[in-house]
């Protein structure tokens, strides 16, 4: 068996874990990080597009904001679309001056990826076999098989659980322990990427009596689309035809507006559920990420999310080693839930508000119409959602 020591053992390599690294890093504290998937596959996989105002000013923070800046889109604003209109959030207007970064997770991955090893880090790609072990002592140990079936383990002092949501180290803390707060929704997102221009300048969310709809971007020749469909529906349902056809009408304004349609490159299904673990932490092992908490994807927030939690855990880190306080090792659980369930509810409104649930009858959408009438009309409402959206602000850093 080959053992080595380090500081932070950090278990998966997507926004969280590499966060966590990069921030490590440039804090002076040694980490080496372990993935299950390739580089080339994390470095592939399409999820989340919005990166929140703090978001941004972390990437740039940690050096590795330089192509987001060059090659990503700052929205100002995103449009709701419903009873055939358009209302427009203005973000700088309501917030302050902050807006969002329309910049796709793998590239922000890439980045990370890329900075990381350029830094010399120790990444290890295709891991197989991880198990946590220890963590209710001073020195917990990950184990697990390398590429080439070799066995090794790690001594740290801490293991960040950055593995999302089917990763090992949740499930390796002790029954009893964990309490799970869920919520499934009785719906799912259809998910396309086309060779198209942009059908718009800014996102569009759209209630419509079909269903919701979603127009976002990755690029000025690939858009990013989503159609409300059955939590388990399956793609061969979703002929090109049919999915066309169904943003047409879900889209549709009084004035005509249509998307611009090119070829469908990708199609996905994703389910939507709204889940939080309780405590987050167990001995040396703290979770962040999607292994502590999944959102549904309405409101933008679960790598946004992820990025939080590794502030709020690195500082934590950071402390301990330069005063030797445990204090906010100990919060870790206590500070990262107060955004956590901030995020929950903005996620859970905006989901409720935007989509058609099954069985719901005319009175239903009609106060779904009132709804967004109200939140686009009114100030107060207009600001509510903006400063969700952009990132509510970030001064919870202790318990
Ligand atoms: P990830 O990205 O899932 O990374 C976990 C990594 O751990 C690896 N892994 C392991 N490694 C070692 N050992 C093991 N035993 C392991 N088991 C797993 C995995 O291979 C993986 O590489 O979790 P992380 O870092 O917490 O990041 C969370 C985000 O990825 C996620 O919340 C977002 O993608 C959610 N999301 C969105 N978030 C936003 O902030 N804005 C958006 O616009 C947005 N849109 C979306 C989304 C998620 C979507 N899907 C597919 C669920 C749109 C969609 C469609
Ligand atoms: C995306 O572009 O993938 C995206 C945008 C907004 C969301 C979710 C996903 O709310």
């Amino acid at each position: 068996m080959n053992t080595v020591k380090t500081q932070v053992a950090i278990i998966g390599a997507g926004p969280a874990g590499l966060l966590l690294s990069q921030i490590l890093h440039l804090e002076g504290i040694e980490s080496i990080v372990l993935e299950t998937r390739s580089r080339e596959a994390i470095e592939a996989t399409i999820r989340a597009g919005v990166l929140e105002q703090g978001t941004v000013d972390l990437m740039n923070q940690l050096g590795v904001g330089e192509r987001m800046q060059r090659e990503g889109f700052v929205h100002t604003g995103t449009i709701l679309r419903f009873d055939g209109r358009d209302r427009r959030i203005d973000f700088p207007e309501l917030t302050g001056g902050k807006a969002v970064m329309v910049y796709a997770q793998h590239e922000v991955i890439k980045d990370l990826v890329a900075a990381r090893l350029g830094a010399g880090a120790d990444i290890r790609f295709e891991v197989k076999d991880v198990s946590v072990n220890d963590t209710d002592t001073a020195s917990p140990k990950v184990r697990f098989r390398s590429k080439d079936d070799e066995l090794h383990e790690i001594t740290a002092d801490f293991i960040a659980g950055c593995d999302g949501t089917q990763g090992v180290c949740r499930p390796s803390i002790p029954a009893g322990v964990l309490k799970g707060f869920e919520r499934l929704y009785p719906f799912g997102w259809l998910g396309i990427l086309c060779k198209a221009p942009p059908s718009s300048d800014e996102l569009i969310y759209a209630l419509h009596e079909r269903g919701f709809a979603l127009v976002s971007t990755r690029s000025p020749d690939i858009q990013r689309m989503y159609l409300q469909c059955e939590p388990t529906d399956k793609i061969e349902n979703w002929s090109d035809d049919r999915i066309w056809a169904e943003f047409r009408a879900r889209l549709a304004t009084r004035d005509g507006w249509a998307p611009k349609e090119g070829e469908i490159f990708s199609k996905t299904v994703v389910g939507m559920r709204s889940f939080v673990t309780e405590p987050m932490q167990h001995g040396r092992l703290f979770l962040a990420g999607d292994a502590a908490h999944v959102v549904p994807p309405t409101g933008a927030k679960g790598l946004n999310l992820a990025a939080a939690d590794v502030r709020v855990l690195s500082r934590a880190i950071v402390e301990f080693y330069r005063k030797g306080r445990t204090d906010l090792l100990d919060g870790y659980t206590a500070t990262a839930l107060r955004r956590i369930w901030k995020a929950q509810r903005f996620s859970w409104w905006m989901t409720s508000m935007l989509h058609r649930f099954p069985g719901a009858d005319d009175f239903q959408h009609r106060v779904q119409i009132a709804e967004l009438d109200y939140v686009t009309g009114s100030r107060a409402g207009s600001t509510a959602l903006a400063e969700n959206y952009v990132g509510l602000p970030f001064d919870q850093l202790e318990p």
